[in-house]
């Protein structure tokens, strides 16, 4: 009965994500050889250690398996070293967080208002609760980074580790300016480039490998690989980040996911995905563009990736309600907190766009402009329940165009 009912839903939700529009900026399709490596049976396998340092035996396909991810990791963003067990973006900051840091260092990071990390020192989260946490904001007159008054806090508070890196943010970032400030007060810098690794690793994003000491990121964004993170480092860090992962945060890593990084680097070494990234900016200019059009406030003004933010207060609407009205017209996006939100997180006063998905399945510019357009509508008529449901019929359509996974 409930494997029957398990296995149900899992079809459901196939044709629940055929049948919506995802603008989650978090979330992407990878391809489906990655997909198929999920469920093979290399994850029954233990792995605790590293290639030729396991602490199980019978491991000789996953020591090759991850030798390879290593590498293609680290050819892919011109690293010395990648650590690929992270189970996650923020078990990747924290394995950095815990090997350089003693409880009570002092951080230097983004708040979350400004598009900064829970694992960036939020105070619900362990980088909150055991280390001394300083925010810094955007600027408040153009939301966008303001390097100076970062430079003014670092000498201020002499952090141990300065984190860069956003989870809202839509414009380029300076990564070698952090690089000044954290040698000018000997810190450690940390770049998270989790939304954006594939705009870095094709080089349509600045680097930061060649000078920050620790780069963390996410392989299922920008990157369209599966869930997972990864940590890159100098050669000199190496055994303390690998000590760090495993047996400090992790047990027994997740060889599928692995296998399934390793083809993800492979792709994103291909012409095809530097064409890809360079689409999903063109896509993301046509959708904020539209917005603008439609008088909605775009946070900065635009967006040079993959990520626009809105602010609803001239909509009269906050971002939790926006975000379930678009749900019942099968359009996906998230609640977010804008630059100094007077609101919480719970029902802050935006909502995050993403065209990750959207570029994927490529969806053409006329049909963007025409989701920017429902979106529009429907925020301005909450209240019409037929009006959503037409809608709702309408994204079915546009959806029935563009199919994920074709068989
Ligand atoms: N939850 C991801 C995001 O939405 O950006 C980051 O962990």
């Amino acid at each position: 009965m409930t494997v029957t009912k398990i296995l149900n839903l899992l079809k459901e939700e196939e044709r629940y994500q055929e049948n919506t529009i995802n603008l989650i900026a978090s979330e992407n399709y990878p391809e489906k050889i990655i997909l198929q490596t999920y469920s093979n049976i290399i994850s029954n396998k233990y792995s605790e250690g590293y290639p030729g340092k396991r602490y199980y035996s019978g491991v000789k396909f996953v020591d090759e398996i991850e030798a390879i991810a290593i590498e293609k990791a680290k050819q892919l963003f011109g690293a010395e070293h990648a650590n690929v067990q992270p189970h996650s973006g923020t078990q990747a900051n924290m394995a950095v967080l815990f090997a350089v840091l003693n409880s009570g260092d002092t951080i230097l990071s983004a708040d979350l208002g400004s598009g900064g990390h829970i694992s960036h020192g939020n105070k619900f989260s362990f980088s909150g609760k055991f280390f001394n946490i300083v925010h810094y904001n955007l600027d408040e007159s153009t939301n966008l980074i303001n390097y100076e008054k970062i430079r003014e806090l670092a000498r201020k508070y002499k952090p141990k580790l300065i984190i860069v890196g956003y989870s809202s943010y839509p414009r380029k970032i300076d990564f070698s300016k952090f690089k000044e400030i954290a040698g000018e007060v000997n810190s450690y810098l940390l770049c998270d480039i989790a939304h954006i690794a594939g705009f870095v690793c094709t080089g349509l994003h600045q680097n930061p490998c060649s000078f920050a000491d620790f780069v963390t990121l996410t392989t299922h964004k920008s990157l369209r690989g599966p869930k997972g993170g990864i940590i890159l480092c100098k050669n000199k860090y190496a055994e303390q980040i690998d000590r760090m992962v495993f047996p400090g945060i992790q047990g027994g890593s997740l060889n599928n996911i692995i296998a399934g990084k390793a083809i993800c680097f492979e792709l994103a070494l291909k012409n095809e995905f530097k064409k890809y990234i360079q689409t999903l900016v063109d896509n993301s200019r046509v959708f904020y563009q539209s917005l603008i059009k439609n008088k909605f406030d775009i946070v900065s003004g635009g967006s040079d990736n993959h990520i626009i933010l809105i602010d609803l207060r001239n909509k009269n609407i906050d971002g939790h309600a926006a975000q379930e009205v678009l749900e019942k017209a099968n359009i996906l996006v998230n609640k977010n907190l804008i630059p100094f939100d007077k609101n919480s997180p719970v029902k802050p006063s935006g909502i995050r766009i993403g065209t990750l998905g959207i570029t994927t399945r490529k969806f053409s510019k006329k049909d963007i402009i025409k989701v920017a357009d429902i979106i529009s509508d429907i925020l301005n008529n909450l209240k019409d329940e037929n009006k959503i449901l037409e809608k709702r019929k309408i994204v079915e359509d546009i959806c029935k165009k563009y199919p994920i996974y074709k068989e």
